[in-house]
């Protein structure tokens, strides 16, 4: 079996491969991909700050070229990449291959973005005088990245931090390093000068350490635990280092009595259940006002029931498994933690059987939870969903407001008045409307507030916030 190695410098390093599993079925070696150490992670941040005088003066036109062939790469091989994403992270192959045309997208955007320096030229205060505003790269960036979307995370942080001239190492999560080799593999191919994108693969402790104890990164973009954001954000302290953080979320789905039926189940039972739960937009509390909380039940119920879980390779499945045995085993704990604290387990919440080993779970609804149990507070990303009743709009609200995180809301009505001032005042960064909380466009702001996140937003123009720093040139004409 090839074993697939790290990117230092333009060369492939590292021998010995760890197996990369298909949680589909455990007995599926993906790959063989080298684990990297401390060393490799600062060699690459060295290669990567000699690379950056040249990249980040080279003119728009490279950048774009490159960029571009990168997005049509992706497009090309998208049912092979969709493949290896599904076979490695466990998703349903169809949203794999949407994760990997979703990241072609992306390259496609930033592509254009090379093209599009923005600035000012203003007269100054003074006679005679005059102000430019720019842009400029920030420097070398550390990009470390999650396990739930193993390329389209990668390609929004990578392509804005590209597009603007800045060089990357990039630290993807150890358990699906396959998306994020073949990533690389293709932005070398595309013409990316070395040095310019590293990629070291492994564990935190080792190659993640590493990158935050670097003083030679101007930036870290992170996505994950609010856990490990936080160390993110206090390793980056003393070099008064630039850090954007995605976190977790514990987002809110509100439905009223006026929304239409068959629109609030399927936009709860994608945003609670799709891609098996483990997205930080998932909705894991679904508030329901008393009118419509019997008939919603029942429909999201039945709905559950004729939902396809299983190998994510198979056409017919809508629910692949989990991603590995430490977390089905916290989702069990959590589906147990609920029942204790009261809550009834409506539906699921038990491991699942198929034809090949893997970390199967039927995904769980509870009814009769209140917003301060655990399993309301607290982010379990799996699909585990639980259910709370409220009397009316002013109590969903206040409710969908008390936790401390702030990422994605959504909510099911029909009403203006109601959609008008929860888009107003509900607190997240992204707000959604007879829509799934998860499942975002590309080319707009992505990013939460209170502990789901920390520093500027993502994607779209917005990702020119972190991405670069500002420049005001005076000059008099003499
Ligand atoms: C989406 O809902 O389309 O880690 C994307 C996550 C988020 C990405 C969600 N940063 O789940």
């Amino acid at each position: 079996m090839t074993v697939h190695r790290n990117l230092i410098d333009g060369e492939w390093v590292g021998s010995e491969g760890v197996p990369n599993i298909n949680p589909s079925d455990t007995r599926d070696v993906v790959g063989l991909y080298v684990h990297g150490s401390a060393e490799d992670a600062r060699q690459a941040v060295a290669a990567a700050k000699v690379a950056f005088p040249k990249w980040s003066q080279s003119v728009l036109m490279e950048r774009h070229a490159i960029l571009r062939r990168a997005s049509d790469l992706i497009a090309a091989r998208k049912e092979e990449l969709g493949r290896l994403l599904s076979r490695e992270e466990g998703k349903p192959l169809a949203e794999g291959v949407g994760e990997v045309v979703r990241a072609a997208q992306i390259f496609d955007f930033f592509a254009g973005e090379c093209l599009r320096p923005g600035g000012e030229c203003l007269p100054s205060v003074r006679p005679g005088a005059s102000v430019e505003v720019t842009r400029e790269p920030i420097g070398v960036v550390g990009v470390i990245t999650p396990w739930n979307f193993p390329i389209a995370i990668p390609a929004w942080k990578i392509a804005p931090a590209l597009a603007y001239g800045n060089c990357v190492v990039f630290k993807p999560a150890e358990l699906v390093p396959g998306s994020a080799w073949a990533l690389v593999d293709i932005l070398r191919q595309s013409g990316l000068p070395d040095g310019v994108l590293n990629l070291i693969m492994g564990r935190g402790a080792d190659v993640g350490q590493a990158l935050l104890d670097s003083p030679d990164l101007a930036g870290i973009s992170f996505t994950g635990s609010t856990r490990v954001g936080a160390r993110v954000a206090a390793a980056s302290a003393p070099f008064q280092r630039k850090y954007q953080l995605e976190m977790g979320g514990k987002n809110p789905f509100v439905v009223l009595d006026d929304a239409d039926l068959p629109v609030a189940v399927e936009a709860a039972v994608n945003s609670a259940f799709f891609s098996a739960g483990q997205r930080c937009t998932a909705a894991s509390r679904l508030i329901v006002t008393d009118g419509i909380h019997d008939r919603f039940v029942a429909a999201v119920q039945d709905r559950m029931a004729g939902l396809a879980i299983g190998h994510a390779l198979e056409d017919s499945t809508q629910i692949g498994p989990v991603v590995d045995e430490a977390q089905l085993g916290q989702d069990i704990r959590y589906v147990e933690l609920g029942q204790q604290e009261g809550a009834r387990l409506a539906h699921g919440g038990h491991r699942l059987d198929r034809e090949t080993p893997g970390f199967y779970l039927q995904p769980a609804l509870f009814t009769e939870a209140t917003n301060a149990m655990t399993i309301c507070q607290e982010e379990i990303f799996g699909p585990v969903a639980a259910v709370i009743r409220v009397r009316d709009y002013d109590e969903a609200i206040a409710t969908a407001n008390d936790t401390r995180f702030g990422l994605s809301a959504g909510i099911a009505t029909t009403s203006l008045k109601y959609a008008s001032h929860f888009k107003r005042n509900v607190q997240a960064g992204m707000v959604m409307v007879n829509l799934p909380t998860a499942g975002v466009d590309f080319h707009v702001p992505f990013g939460g507030r209170k502990s789901s996140s920390y520093g500027s937003r993502e994607q779209g123009r917005y990702a020119a916030e972190f991405y670069t720093t500002v420049k005001t040139a005076y000059t008099h004409a003499g």
